[in-house]
């Protein structure tokens, strides 16, 4: 399903969202800013409007997408995170450097999660062109910097959810 028919920036308010007790960060892709910071701007207040602490909030830059696993990596390593989402825009070009890119970010991304055992979020727009970005951003499809915060904080959650949930084993 294409991100025109499934618009979760309009997301169900009523999930249990709290961010009270997390702490998250974002990284954010330097390249296409315009996008990358409308995207960021639209984690950071679904972050804060869940309940974020100031002072669980952390954010850093990186030269471009294919830096942000590392740049994730990186930030988590100085804090600790319960999350950290990754926010880039891949915009298509002449050449396939897009598909190079978008995969090595998503495998990465999908490898440092698994191993960690934590939500690394893929925030990256990979549009065919900028006033696909636009939409995306803030546009006529939502900002996927909202959806990528929600997914954050969704996943957190679950994991706080299963350790204080888990069975005991052996005698009771
Ligand atoms: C090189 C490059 C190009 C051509 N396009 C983009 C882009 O559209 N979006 C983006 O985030 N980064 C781009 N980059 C930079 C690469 O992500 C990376 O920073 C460089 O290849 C250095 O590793």
């Amino acid at each position: 399903m294409s991100s025109a028919d499934k618009n979760l920036s309009s997301y169900d308010d009523n999930t249990s969202l709290d961010c009270e007790d997390l702490k998250i960060g974002v990284v954010i892709s330097e390249w296409n800013t315009e996008i990358t910071q409308a995207l960021a701007e639209g984690s950071k207040e679904t972050l804060m409007k869940h309940g974020l602490k100031v002072e669980n909030y952390y954010e850093t830059s990186v030269p471009g997408s294919f830096e942000l696993p590392l740049g994730a990596r990186m930030l988590d390593d100085k804090h600790q995170l319960d999350a950290v989402i990754c926010i880039g825009c891949v915009i298509k070009g002449e050449t396939s450097h897009n598909e190079y890119i978008n995969h090595a970010v998503a495998t990465a991304l999908t490898q440092i999660s698994v191993m960690r055992g934590k939500p690394f979020i893929f925030g990256v727009l990979t549009p065919n062109n900028m006033e696909q970005a636009k939409d995306r951003a803030g546009g006529k499809h939502g900002n996927k910097g909202v959806e990528a915060a929600v997914t954050a904080i969704r996943m957190a959650r679950l994991k706080k959810t299963l350790k204080s949930t888990s069975k005991t084993i052996g005698f009771s």
